[in-house]
């Protein structure tokens, strides 16, 4: 299994977070990256090599190009501001307000592009996000070579970024870059299934409307959990899109035999799909160790669940998505992506 990661995505280094009504420390830091790419390089079947660079266009079939232009250009307008240290918004567009106008201050823009308070932006989040995503269609790449599954360490993760805005520490959609250009290089249907502890709302947003890419996700219900305004059980696509959308939001407090459960729901919906590709948003914030998330499941608890993801028995890609504690993090993913590895 290859494994997809560039060391520009550890430039993305914030210090600070708005979390609980003050700034924090970052949770979602470069260490982990690290963490989870010495532990996979000691699985044998993990090889790791120098990787392609495939531009702006393939980020451009999924957002906006004034969005990747916007967050190339946040450095910039940043230190011309006279501000140092990490970007944060704090005003958006209630719900009557006007979108189609994006505003010429930097502080409009921010809320423009943005949908939360909670994602710290430096000057270095571009080149570690577009790093992030090459990683991603790297991966993809892999598969539409032959390989029945490859590993993209996307770090800044993506599945909280929609078409047009960043948050929830994420700025490209890795996977859902990924499931576009398998579909650009000619696969017909691709299945995501988003495994994370939080719904992933942009990759949601994203495919709404569309039947060629399904979008499954298991998570914490957001009457209770962030990201609190997506990811119910009734969002089912619209248009051609109905019926190609599962939400699968489970209580506070989840232990591995509901997560299994939900996890074995969706796999029998992509088994009904037939996808070409499965694109696998992988979070390991459902550990119970995880500092911002209350599911609970052990380390002991992992291989389990990557054996039960190599039943879907099509070429997989993961995406490397959320998971905090740190040092936990690499054995947690290790031991998942060897139980599937074995399955
Ligand atoms: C990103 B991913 C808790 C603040 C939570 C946002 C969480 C984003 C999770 N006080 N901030 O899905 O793992
Ligand atoms: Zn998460």
């Amino acid at each position: 299994m290859q494994l997809f990661f560039s060391p520009t995505q550890l430039d993305h280094d914030p210090k600070k977070e708005i979390s609980d009504g003050k700034l924090v420390d970052a949770v979602e830091v470069p260490k982990r990256a690290e963490m989870i790419f010495d532990a996979l390089m000691k699985l044998p079947q993990i090889e790791h090599k120098p990787q392609q660079d495939f531009g702006r266009d393939p980020i451009a079939q999924v957002h906006d190009r004034a969005y990747i232009d916007f967050l190339a250009a946040f450095g910039a307008l940043w230190a011309e501001a006279g501000r140092s240290g990490e970007g944060f918004p704090f005003v958006w567009p209630g719900r009557d307000f006007r979108t189609d106008r994006v505003p010429n201050h930097l502080d409009g823009k921010l809320g423009h592009y943005s949908f939360d308070a909670g994602t710290p932006l430096t000057d270095k989040t571009f080149g570690a996000a577009y790093a992030s995503a090459q990683s991603a269609l790297n991966g993809a790449s892999a598969l539409l070579h032959g390989d029945q599954a490859s590993f993209a360490l996307c770090r800044p993760p993506g599945h909280h970024a929609g078409k047009d805005y960043y948050g929830g520490y994420c700025f490209f959609n890795n996977a859902a870059i990924a499931a576009q250009y398998l579909r650009d290089q000619g696969a017909q249907r691709v299945s995501i299934f988003d495994v994370d502890y939080h719904h992933g709302n942009g990759t949601q947003s994203i495919f709404y409307d569309r039947a060629d890419v399904q979008f499954l996700s298991v998570h914490a219900d957001p009457m209770d959990e962030y990201p609190y305004f997506l990811g119910h059980a009734d969002e089912k696509g619209v248009g051609q899109g109905h019926g190609h959308n599962f939400n699968y939001p489970l209580p506070l407090g989840t232990t591995a035999d509901a997560l299994m459960a939900a996890i074995g729901a969706g796999l029998a919906e992509i088994n009904s799909y037939a996808p070409d590709y499965l694109v696998i948003s992988l979070g390991v914030d459902f550990f119970e160790g995880d500092p911002i998330s209350q599911f609970k499941l052990t380390y002991a608890d992992m291989p389990a669940i990557g054996t039960l993801l190599k039943t879907a028995n099509v070429p997989t890609l993961f995406v490397m998505e959320g998971g905090y504690a740190v040092d936990d993090l690499g054995r947690n993913v290790a031991t998942l992506i060897d139980g599937f590895l074995a399955g």
